[in-house]
């Protein structure tokens, strides 16, 4: 099934590498806590290495940079930040990644992305923060040439491996956060129904990926999101 909108998310077009080589596809994993977004992009990876594609596995938040570590404390509740201050932070972090993520592309690897500007917004809309403002800061990163939101009920989400210490991982969040994900998708969503077993979503995820990766060396450019 596919998102349900034909409004795409993509701003003014810009030109891939400059050059005639073939690039990577920039492909996000979406959903709500414990829908199998780290499973399955660690499984897409070594599916692509294995059949000879060049892939690398990123996730959001970077806890690596300095900005991830402020991040960090926040997530873990040893630090306290005003909202528009956390979702500036995340938002920082993607920035800090941009001109990698794009030389990593244009060089033809393609970046399996463990959330990204997405998960960004509705979680800082379903604090109550204006979408609007929330969307602004990611204008210009990067667009994904695709997203598969992997779609699982709150409730049964937190069936799984229970939720850990982390301050978001409440059940009443996880359903606001799951109707501001709702509004946020566009044309370049695939919807993947995630309450599946493991090996299935799987197998759908490496094909619609094949398919992807197939467009974007034949000369699809790489966008930059919401600046439209
Ligand atoms: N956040 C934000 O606010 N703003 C931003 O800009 C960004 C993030 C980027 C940290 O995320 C928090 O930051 C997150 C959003 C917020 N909120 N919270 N809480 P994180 O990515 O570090 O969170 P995580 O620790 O990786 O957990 P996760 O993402 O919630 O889980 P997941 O990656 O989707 O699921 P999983 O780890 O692959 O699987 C979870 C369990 O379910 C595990 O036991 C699996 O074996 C099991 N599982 C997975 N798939 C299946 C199927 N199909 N069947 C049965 N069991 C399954
Ligand atoms: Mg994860």
């Amino acid at each position: 099934m596919e998102g349900d909108s034909s409004k795409g998310n993509k701003g003014s077009l810009k030109t891939g590498g400059g050059s005639n080589d073939p690039r990577g596809a920039l492909i996000v994993l979406e959903g709500l806590d414990r829908s199998g977004k780290s499973s399955q992009s660690a499984r897409l990876v070594s599916y692509l290495e294995g059949i000879g594609h060049s892939a690398e596995l990123w996730r959001f938040p970077d806890r690596t940079t300095s900005v991830g570590q402020m991040i960090s404390a926040y997530l873990s509740n040893e630090s306290q930040l005003d909202d528009h201050t956390i979702h500036l932070l995340f938002s920082a972090n993607r920035w800090e990644k941009r001109s990698l993520m794009e030389t990593k592309l244009k060089s033809g690897t393609t970046l399996i992305v463990d959330r990204y500007s997405y998960s960004g917004v509705a979680f800082s809309a379903a604090k109550g923060l204006d979408l609007h403002w929330c969307k602004a800061p990611e204008f210009g990163l990067p667009a994904p040439d695709l997203v598969l939101y992997l779609d699982i009920p709150p409730e049964k989400a937190a069936e799984r491996g229970g939720y850990g210490d982390e301050r978001y991982e409440q059940l009443e969040f996880q359903k606001k956060v799951a109707e501001c994900y709702h509004a946020l998708r566009d044309s370049s969503w695939k919807i993947i129904d995630a309450c599946r077993p493991m090996e299935e979503i799987e197998k759908q995820l490496q094909g619609i990926v094949l398919d992807n990766i197939v467009a974007c060396k034949v000369g699809k450019p790489i966008s930059q999101l919401w600046s439209s």
